[in-house]
């Protein structure tokens, strides 16, 4: 009996070392001891006149599902949220895909490139949709992932989280991948208020150019490089 215990109790953590943890999608942080630490941090002021700052971003996956999160300072109801994610070859630089003033301008390096996944929602109405570039549109309008499951964001919180099926990402084969979560409003005039890692945001309610998801193209700029993750 005892060496049946001590074999459960092994193997038990054996799993929990094989996997992250697995969060609760409710619009909850539910801890670094889930979550593990931030891939990413922020402490650059978003938009002054959002008022909003995403602070940091969450990775994490288990068997099934990866899981991504975002700490957000000032988040209100009214405003729309973004994760952009690279997890494969191909994927596409184009504008926001709720045509906010904001274009994808994720740099290639290596096996990555262009995000082909955005999961894009509502803070306050319990809408989110997840797109996927299909190699020449983005899919997904008109269906609604949090009413699977699938994500959750809670403005009294500061907290947005979702999942993606590792079936549905079918990462690249080194099974890294990047993402960057960003911030915008309820209007297609509006710009990027913040996002995390930190790319400028705009400085007006109606930017006259869009501001780039991105990083600086010089080479020395480049230790806040969008965050990278590994499935495992
Ligand atoms: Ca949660
Ligand atoms: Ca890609």
């Amino acid at each position: 009996m005892r060496k049946l215990t001590l074999c459960a109790t092994i193997c038990a953590v054996a799993s929990s070392l094989a996997f992250g943890g697995t969060p609760t999608i409710d619009g909850t942080f539910d801890g670094e001891s889930v979550w593990g630490s931030a891939v990413a941090t922020n402490s650059n002021p978003g938009f002054s006149g959002a008022g909003a700052t995403a602070t940091a971003l969450y990775v994490t996956d288990d068997s099934n599902y990866v899981y991504f999160g975002a700490q957000v300072s000032g988040l209100a109801g009214w405003m729309s949220f973004g994760f952009a994610i690279d997890a494969r070859s191909g994927g596409s630089n184009s504008q926001d895909t709720w045509a906010r003033q904001i274009n994808f301008a994720f740099p290639s390096a290596g096996d990555f490139d262009a995000p082909e996944f955005v999961v894009r929602g509502n803070v306050n109405n319990s809408w989110t949709e997840r797109h996927e570039w299909t190699g020449s549109s983005w899919t997904g309008f008109g269906t609604n992932i949090n009413l699977s499951g699938d994500a959750a964001a809670n403005a009294s919180n500061g907290f947005v989280e979702c999942r993606i099926a590792k079936s549905v990402l079918n990462m690249r084969s080194s099974k890294q991948g990047r993402v960057e979560f960003y911030l915008s409003g309820d209007q297609n005039a509006h710009g990027l208020f913040t996002s995390v890692p930190y790319d400028t945001p705009c400085t007006d309610w109606n930017p006259s150019t869009p501001q780039q998801l991105t990083n600086p193209a010089s080479p020395v700029m480049l230790p806040v490089s969008l965050s990278s993750f590994a499935v495992e």
